[in-house]
């Protein structure tokens, strides 16, 4: 067996070596996400009555009842099929389909909660489901996504910012 043969053979083995965890690490990877996709599209309005569209505001509610089948975005108004609101995909230019989603760069999320007199009413939609309470019913964390860190309860309080699971705080001074 010649000297090159076997180098050839060692080289094909170690990357052999390093491929497969690699390759490995990859699907798990893979399949997480996709049953993240799936938890966070089987989760959105559960728990809620079945009049509540969560993120809106009551006065824009009625944009969101089926005419058709579809659903015309707030002020952009494009038409989309109504199974596209809150489908955690950004569809409207104003992000007006995913009002209880962070799917939309520009989108807004209307606590639940709105005669709070210290929290936010509104918040922008990037912090849904971020891990951090920001509405003081804590409706902005509906998945209930608990961050990998966590500080402590005391440093939480001295910061006045509350990671997951929210408490209801509502008219609670500052
Ligand atoms: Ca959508
Ligand atoms: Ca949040």
């Amino acid at each position: 067996m010649s000297q090159k043969y076997k180098a050839n053979c060692f080289s094909r083995k170690k990357l052999q070596f390093f491929l497969k965890p690699i390759i490995i690490l990859s699907v798990i990877f893979i399949i997480y996400q996709l049953i993240m996709f799936i938890q966070l599209t089987k989760d959105i309005g559960k728990d809620l009555p079945s009049n509540l569209i969560l993120g809106t505001h009551e006065l824009q509610r009625e944009f969101y009842t089926a005419k058709e089948g579809q659903f015309t975005c707030i002020t952009s108004g494009e038409k989309i099929y109504f199974e596209l609101v809150n489908d955690n995909y950004c569809d409207c230019l104003d992000g007006s389909d995913e009002p209880a989603t962070n799917a939309c760069p520009n989108g807004q999320f209307f606590c639940t909660e709105q005669n709070d007199h210290y929290y936010p009413k509104v918040i922008p939609s990037s912090k849904v489901n971020d891990g951090i309470c920001d509405c003081c019913d804590g409706s902005d964390e509906w998945l209930r996504k608990v961050l990998p860190f966590r500080l402590s309860d005391d440093v939480q309080h001295k910061l006045n910012r509350y990671q997951t699971p929210c408490s209801y705080i509502c008219n609670k001074r500052k």
